[in-house]
């Protein structure tokens, strides 16, 4: 690919921020607040807005219900607008109430299943008013011990609630179903795994897609298979980016394995999936809890554009041939050329041709924009996960 095809692929690229990255987070052992930190939806709106302004590719924000519950959607999604940025994917929550101790829609309680369920509808409705094409829901649900409830009827709650809201999607509304190995069930998880997402997502139909978080892995499990086998039938609809050393660590896409990064963006190159058109969802699922936030949401865009530049510099024809001709080495070569390459000048010409800033962390530096919140926002209550 020319340097100028590779721009232009680039510069069609979209990656999607989380709203929830802008609040305070932690573990469960200490959350340490942040100055300027936002205090409402408006505010992680208006902090998302300086990501974009500054890198030109991140024009959508997920939310997550309820943590960014207002009594008006549309007026947040006009909100949204005026600061430059479009409301992204609805992000259910049926993992923080009481009720949900055993399960959410695949508790053994009916009551408990029909509230679970009656939010993602109700998270469609806000769908409806903010525009927004994409439900995502990730389900905590499982058991901690051998015995504690059947394992089969719980896929068959599963599976009927997840038929009551396909039903309810529009036309042009998907659902994006996430899996994770554990946590924090411990023994058995409902959906624990890309296979039981897609199971669940081909019966359902074509609205139905699997999201893959780059974090809800075992150590080892090879990832880029994953999406390949995924793009190849038409099921993956999106990822949750982010790094893990250990478990759902949910650290900066790029941080821990810049190469694992690569090797994703090059199956979707292979699929030829970056564009939007093609309906892949690029976003961000992260927190920020010792570094600032703003900062390292603009260095993980940086990230994904980083590897996709690699990935857009694969030789194609050559490693086809060498593929072909059963040239391990040369083959290997092929890709190893285009992952040692460093891409940073020529996304920083990028950036200079479309008017941006070539370094967006210095221009955020600079901006005074961080000394600006942290003055106006020293009052209130600061959103964190689950404000
Ligand atoms: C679960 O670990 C998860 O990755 C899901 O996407 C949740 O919605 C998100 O984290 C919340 O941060
Ligand atoms: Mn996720
Ligand atoms: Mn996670």
């Amino acid at each position: 690919m020319t340097t100028e095809a590779v721009k232009n692929a680039l510069r069609r690229q979209e990656i999607e921020l989380p709203s929830w990255a802008f609040g305070n987070s932690g573990t469960r052992f200490k959350v340490f607040p942040q100055p300027g930190v936002p205090r409402s939806p408006e505010e992680k709106l208006a902090d998302a807005a300086v990501v974009h302004k500054l890198t030109g590719v991140a024009p959508s924000v997920a939310l997550h219900i309820p943590w960014d519950k207002v009594d008006d959607y549309a007026k947040l999604a006009a909100y949204a607008k005026e600061q430059g940025v479009r409301l992204g994917a609805i992000n259910s929550n049926v993992f923080q109430d009481n009720d949900y101790m055993l399960g959410s829609v695949t508790n053994p309680d009916p009551r408990v299943r029909r509230k679970a369920t009656d939010h993602l509808l109700e998270c469609v409705d806000i769908m409806d008013a903010t525009g927004s094409r994409d439900l995502k829901l990730w389900f905590s649900d499982g058991t901690n011990y051998p015995g504690q409830d059947d394992i089969r009827d719980r896929q068959d709650r599963l599976a009927e609630a997840l038929k009551e809201v396909y039903d309810r999607l529009g036309d042009d509304q998907r659902m994006l179903l996430e899996y994770k190995l554990f946590e924090p069930a411990f023994y058995t998880t409902d959906v624990p795994d890309w296979g039981t997402s897609y199971a669940h997502c081909l019966e359902l139909g074509p609205k139905a897609t699997v999201c893959i978080d780059t974090g809800h892995h075992a150590p080892g499990t090879n990832i880029e298979f994953i999406v390949a086998f995924l793009l190849r039938v038409g099921k993956l609809g999106a990822f949750d980016f982010n790094s893990r050393f250990y478990a759902d660590d949910d650290l900066m896409v790029g941080a821990a394995d810049p190469f694992q990064l690569f090797r994703i963006m090059n199956e979707i190159i292979r699929a030829d999936a970056l564009d939007p058109d093609r309906g892949i969802a690029f976003m961000l699922d992260q927190c920020h809890n010792i570094e600032p936030k703003i900062p390292a949401i603009i260095r993980s865009v940086m990230n994904v554009q980083e590897a996709t530049a690699k990935a857009l510099l694969v030789d194609r024809d050559a490693l086809r041939e060498a593929q072909q001709e059963g040239d391990v080495l040369g083959a290997n070569a092929a890709l190893m050329d285009a992952y040692n390459t460093d891409v940073r000048p020529l996304l920083a010409d990028l950036r200079s041709e479309q008017g941006l800033d070539p370094n967006p962390i210095a221009a955020y530096q600079r901006s005074g924009y961080f000394e600006q919140i942290a003055h106006d926002r020293a009052d209130g209550q600061q959103a964190g996960w689950g404000a």
